[in-house]
């Protein structure tokens, strides 16, 4: 049977790239973020070249009341969720402590962590059923170790690490995976969004080196997502090879 992959951030980075590596798979999609016309494209190109179904829900992941509004719009035939990839999430900002905005702050831990608890327990009950689901949560290297001015961004990821080991422990009864991915430096619009549409200082972050791309970190997810039954890789941190951790990178100049 043909599993359905819930995935949120599907618009662009490692959602997109996740949701055309299941597509290709065989695997029927629900995608979401808050960029409609990115979600009816993708759904378009996934069911051309995949002969698969996408069904597009369109929520920002701060909103609790439009998470579980959402959610409760899926028809009878959508209502079976195998894998949830919590995936939605940013960075804003990379600023001392004490200069860093508050808007960013709420920003953060509004997406990355709430956002994250809304949409798992809204999604928790079309996962049950199924006895054997999967969750994959997007923590960061920056959810292991803490860098100069990561403070918010740092705490949000620090909180996913946690949360993920919390839902491991509760979600065994119910048969539930629970997979933590920590990725390290990837070139997707991330830190387009992070530096705030500074293209320059955006760039900078990935010269003199070859970071991961979106497709590396989705052939991870997906290989997570193909393990046997009662095999869980539980968390994951993957780098490029030139990063050793959230700090140290080898860089040409
Ligand atoms: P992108 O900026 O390329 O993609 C982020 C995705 O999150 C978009 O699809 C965006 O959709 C969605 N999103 C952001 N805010 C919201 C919101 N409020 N409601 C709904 N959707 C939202 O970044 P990446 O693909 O790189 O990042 C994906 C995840 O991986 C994030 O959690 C990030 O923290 C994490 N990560 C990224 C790393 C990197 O170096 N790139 C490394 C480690 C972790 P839309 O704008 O349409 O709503
Ligand atoms: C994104 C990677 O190193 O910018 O989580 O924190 S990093």
């Amino acid at each position: 049977m043909n599993r359905t992959i819930f995935i949120t951030g599907a618009t662009s980075g490692f959602g997109q790239a996740c949701a055309r590596k299941f597509a290709a798979g065989g695997d029927h999609l629900i995608i979401t973020g808050r960029r409609k016309d990115r979600l009816e494209a993708l759904k378009q190109e996934l069911e051309d070249r995949s002969g698969i179904q996408v069904m597009p829900l369109v929520f920002d992941v701060q909103d609790r009341s439009a998470v579980f509004a959402a959610v409760a719009t899926l028809p009878e035939a959508w209502r079976r969720v195998d894998i949830l990839i919590n995936n939605a999430g940013l960075a804003l900002g990379r600023d001392f402590f004490e200069e860093a905005s508050l808007e960013d702050w709420d920003t953060m831990i509004d997406t990355n962590v709430k956002g994250l608890l809304y949409v798992s327990k809204a999604v928790l009950p079309l996962m049950i059923p199924v006895g054997n689901a999967h969750i994959i949560n997007l923590g960061s290297v920056a959810g292991k170790e803490v860098y100069e001015k990561g403070n918010a961004y740092c705490g949000s990821k620090f909180a996913v690490d946690a949360i993920s080991r919390s839902m491991r422990i509760d979600l065994l009864r119910h048969g539930i995976k629970v997979t933590a991915i920590h990725p390290g430096a990837a070139e997707t619009e991330f830190s387009n969004v992070r530096f705030k549409g500074d293209e320059s200082q955006a760039k900078k972050i990935y010269e003199g080196y070859t970071p991961l791309s979106a497709e590396d970190v989705a052939d991870v997810i997906h290989y997570c997502a193909s393990l046997p039954p009662h095999v869980c890789i539980n968390d994951l941190v993957l780098t490029c090879t030139a990063q050793a951790d959230a700090i140290y990178f080898y860089k040409k100049s």
